[in-house]
């Protein structure tokens, strides 16, 4: 049985401190929360950063301050910065963290509407976003929410701009995109190509009906505050660890190991040091 990677987004770009007070926002406040969500079982972290106003932002030297912030307190899990950002940024905001030299960096792989907006991932952004991952040996998450999205990944692979090993993030239940339900799940596995890893990850009160059927079909599962911010109906999170943890204690259940950082690189094909 392949071990669980459990990705935890643990800030995104929407969310925030008037909608959930455990928003982790500062580059200790991340570290922190990384670094609790790694001990829950947490192998990923997906990353998105704010400015001193809660703002999201694709600043590097932001970005910077949270993984050294991150590594200092000893977190060992892999660190995956958003090229997605939020909706409206430009491409050259959206790509400076891909300049650290991160193992893994988000890759959105299709222009959709994001909830009363839109999310623009045309193709000469993307080849730009694939090119320059490419020549840094920096691992795409392809995050896909739509089927058309795996297409247009797949046409990026044709023109060679993306590794041998894909990976690719089912979002499901944006509003304005995909809906999260279990037939759009396995619509979206079927359009996979072999030898491809996926993980899931489905937005609010659909985030655990779609992870657990994400466990039974044997793929992989992102939580956590950027997609979800209740644990239960009305009942905030206090952070993103307890959604950690409860998909641990499933896995446990289900005899499946979750993967470490170590196996990560091993089953995502990671470059094996890190810069
Ligand atoms: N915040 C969304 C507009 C990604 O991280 O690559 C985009 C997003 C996807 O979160
Ligand atoms: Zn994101």
């Amino acid at each position: 049985m392949t071990p669980l990677i459990i990705t935890a987004a643990i800030c995104g770009a929407e969310i925030t401190r008037k909608e959930s007070p455990y928003l982790p926002i500062t580059a200790e406040e991340l570290a922190e929360e990384a670094w609790k969500c790694q001990e829950a079982g947490a192998a990923i972290i997906h990353l998105h950063v704010r400015d001193d106003q809660g703002e999201p932002t694709q600043d590097i030297e932001v970005f910077r301050r949270a993984v050294t912030a991150m590594k200092a307190r000893g977190v060992t899990a892999i660190i995956q910065p958003s090229t997605g950002g939020a909706v409206g940024m430009t491409a050259e905001e959206r790509m400076q963290p891909v300049f650290l030299n991160p193992e893994m960096a988000s890759l959105d792989c299709g222009t959709l509407n994001f909830g009363e907006s839109y999310f623009v991932n045309d193709f000469p952004m993307m080849r730009a976003f694939a090119a320059e991952m490419k020549a840094r040996k920096v691992m795409p998450e392809l995050e896909c929410f739509e089927g058309g999205h795996i297409a247009n990944a797949l046409k990026l692979r044709d023109e060679g701009l993306l590794p041998d090993h894909l990976h690719f993030n089912l979002v499901l239940g944006v509003p304005g995109a995909m809906a999260a339900s279990v037939k759009n799940l396995l619509f979206m596995v079927e359009l996979l190509p072999p030898g491809a890893s996926w993980t899931v990850s489905a937005v609010g009160r659909h985030q655990l009906p779609l992870d657990l059927a994400t466990l039974a079909l044997g793929g992989h599962i992102r939580v956590g505050m950027e997609d979800n911010i209740y644990l239960s109906k009305g009942v905030l999170s206090e952070g993103n660890a307890p959604f950690v943890r409860r998909i641990a204690g499933y896995a446990a259940d289900l005899g499946r190991p979750l993967a470490t950082p170590g196996e990560v690189r091993h089953i995502l094909s990671l470059r094996q040091e890190s810069l």
